[in-house]
């Protein structure tokens, strides 16, 4: 890359000698890339999303090591990442490992979830106590990437035999409730302080404060002896003998063939990784399910205490279209941000990736009318952007949508970047990037430089290059790295590796403006493992005009050209539109495109091909599909120069929504859009 890098490069220098007659294009090949897995450097499996107060995503995760131990789930800390826009991910580092329990055993940090009550976050974790045997732990921190510590010194329940995967949901009234367990499933109603529970409850199923749902074979005298994987639990055959315990259990959580070992062992598809959640009005259990390869199925209840109802699956790497996990676990956690309902989950698609070497990927699901969610496809593309990310305010370096670290292929780097604790601690975020190698690179998407562009770009480094001396530098490249140069960025390092040190260089205004995914290259000595530590870099922007009658700019809805507009965290996970990325900041000076007209679609297997007549003015084309009337729901879009896409991997007997509009040479200004045509997928 470095030759190619230095060919195409167009240094701007702090001095501000600027190259005014640059001949730039922005539109450079987009790298072929996936948004799944999110988190490229390291395993993480097991998440758990939370939205909260700041405005912001969160996802907990447990971590597989590298080394995979005994042949088995290798796992010590846990891990936290945050979003605004579902793509770019800002990585908080470990946030809490079993080191913080004094009664815990090693090697156990296992599925967490996290969740906000009055201004503080607990963590709620299953960790093998001393005596070897599962317990739940809780941990509280005053901020969603903690530091967390142990408030009570002791299990918060258990230990007990199988005691793993707690996830938790305060209900509107205020009760929060604690699900756990595999292959049973328990429930606690938590006291409000978080930390404990009434162990003298003993009404309503509960039993010593714990309500059991019994889900294992030796739970029912019925199924002890059986050998027959299809006797009782083949669909109907089991109907005849099986008690009315197990078939309400059954009913609640689902019939499936369950073998292990030859015998039995499951009598429903619940196996493990409850996630507990309300949504207008219904309770949700979402669990791993059907035994190994895990898929991931759900049940209903209008009440937070069941009874359940069986509803299906939703994620199922056996069915068609499916990109499949590589993971013989799954793991799932469910959000909604930003207008979008996600589900998260796991799979073993890094490189060396496999059933303890996992990686948290993210699809978006879609609720039906009665509160029923729709099976949705695993996917290697993941999910759409929901916001624009603001250059023009502090970006931590470890903010990341894509990086070429060691797991994302096998092609890719020789070494791995990491994030680090800050050697110093007054800033606002604790980690920092460091292991940079010589040709290393972090892509973040959808910048938002706005129609104003970006007149300077500074990064915050520290090195022991020596004081005043070159620790490498920091290459800026729009949309690709095989793209043109906006800028290179010496750094410099300070009087020690602890010194971080503010390097700055101007950019040209009328080249780095608009929306664009940014790559920053890293260059310098090939033979040092880590050219310099990386603490957050930001733009300036260009002067805004003062908006007359006559001069109105054109803003997108999002954004005030005010100072650093974009981004103000509101106070719960607002509603937005999805982000219809690079076609904002539109330039009022181009000939904006027609109405898009006699758009045809037509259906064949599994695909639709949509024609429209050309339209004047227009440079290219977006197409945007859904099964959504509205528009409003899992809308994808692809653009296109021609006046024919094909769009494929639909769901047969699905019903989509298309509609097509025209973008100006400028790929900001949309003309008016198409009719909507409606196509039955064949
Ligand atoms: O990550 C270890 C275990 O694997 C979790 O506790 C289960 O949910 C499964 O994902």
């Amino acid at each position: 890359m470095t030759k190619n890098i230095f060919k195409k490069c167009i240094c701007f220098v702090l001095c501000g000698t600027m190259a005014s007659t640059l001949a730039f294009t922005t539109g450079g090949v987009k790298e072929a890339k996936a948004v799944n897995p999110i988190v490229q450097d390291v395993y993480t499996a097991d998440p758990a999303p939370m939205t909260c107060s700041d405005g912001r995503l969160y996802v907990y995760t447990s971590h597989d090591e590298d080394e995979t131990l005994n042949g088995f789930f290798t796992m010590n800390d846990w891990k936290c990442y945050s979003t605004t826009d579902m793509v770019n991910w800002t990585d908080h580092g470990t946030v809490l490992s079993y080191h913080e329990f004094e009664w815990a055993k090693e090697n156990s940090s296992w599925a967490c979830q996290c969740i906000e009550r009055n201004g503080k976050f607990y963590m709620y974790v299953p960790i093998n106590a001393k005596n070897g045997q599962t317990a739940i732990g809780v941990a509280v921190a005053d901020s969603p990437t903690g530091p967390f510590v142990d408030p009570i010194g002791e299990p918060l329940i258990g230990p007990a035999p199988n005691y793993i995967d707690p996830t938790v949901w305060i209900d509107s009234d205020g009760q929060a409730y604690l699900y756990w367990g595999n292959p049973d499933l328990f429930c606690v109603k938590l006291n409000e302080d978080m930390i404990s529970y009434d162990k003298d409850l003993n009404e309503d199923g509960f039993v010593n404060g714990i309500k059991t749902w019994n889900l294992e074979t030796r739970d029912f005298p019925e199924l002890s002896s059986v050998t027959d994987d299809n006797k009782y639990i083949s669909s109907g055959e089991y109907a005849n003998d099986a008690s009315d315990e197990l078939k309400d259990a059954q009913s609640q959580f689902g019939v499936g063939i369950r073998v292990d070992n030859k015998k039995v062992r499951r009598p429903t598809l619940y196996e493990e990784g409850p996630w507990f959640y309300g949504r207008n009005g219904h309770y949700y259990m979402v669990y791993a399910a059907n035994g190994i390869p895990e898929r991931i199925d759900y049940s209903m209840s209008d009440s937070p205490l069941g009874p359940w109802e069986y509803k299906g699956v939703i994620l199922d790497e056996t069915m068609e279209d499916n990109d499949g996990t590589g993971s013989f676990t799954n793991h799932s956690g469910v959000v909604d941000y930003k207008g979008h309902s996600y589900i998260f989950y796991h799979t073993g698609r890094l490189n060396d990736g496999h059933g303890y070497h996992r990686s948290v990927a993210i699809e978006e699901i879609t609720y039906n009318d009665d509160g029923t969610i729709e099976t949705a496809p695993m996917t290697n593309n993941g999910v759409d952007a929901v916001d624009t990310l603001n250059p023009f305010e502090r970006v931590e370096a470890e903010t990341i949508e894509y990086s070429n670290s060691l797991k994302a292929s096998d092609k890719d780097r020789l070494g791995k970047y990491g994030v680090e604790k800050e050697p110093v601690a007054d800033t606002p975020s604790d980690v920092c990037l460091t292991d940079i190698q010589n040709e290393d690179y972090v892509c973040v998407r959808n910048v938002d430089f706005t129609q104003w562009g970006a007149v300077s770009f500074t990064a915050s480094c520290a090195s022991d290059a020596g004081n005043g001396k070159s620790a490498g530098k920091i290459e800026l490249y729009l949309d690709s790295t095989d793209g043109d140069c906006i800028g290179e960025c010496d750094v410099v390092a300070g009087a020690d590796d602890k010194t971080f040190v503010e390097n700055k260089i101007e950019l040209d205004k009328n080249v780095v403006k608009g929306i664009h995914d940014l790559y920053l290259v890293f260059t310098g000595d090939d033979s040092k493992d880590n050219l310099f530590r990386f603490d957050y870099w930001k733009f300036t922007q260009g002067s805004v005009p003062t908006a007359t009658p006559t001069q109105a700019p054109v803003l997108n809805p999002t954004q005030a050209p005010a100072a650093n507009p974009t981004q103000a965290p509101a106070a719960q996970a607002p509603v937005m539109a999805p982000v219809q990325t690079k076609d904002k900041a539109a330039d009022t000076s181009v000939s904006v495109p027609g109405k898009v007209k006699s758009i045809k679609a037509v259906s064949k297997k599994k695909k639709i091909t949509v024609k429209w007549k050309k339209t004047k003015n227009a440079k290219g084309y977006r197409v945007r599909y859904t099964l959504d009337k509205k528009f409003k729901k899992g809308v994808k879009s692809i653009k296109t120069r021609k006046t024919r896409v094909v769009i494929k991997k639909l769901k047969k007997g699905k019903t989509y929504f298309i509609k097509v509009d025209a973008f100006a040479a400028d790929k900001k200004n949309y003309g008016k859009v198409s009719s909507v045509v409606k196509v039955k997928v064949k």
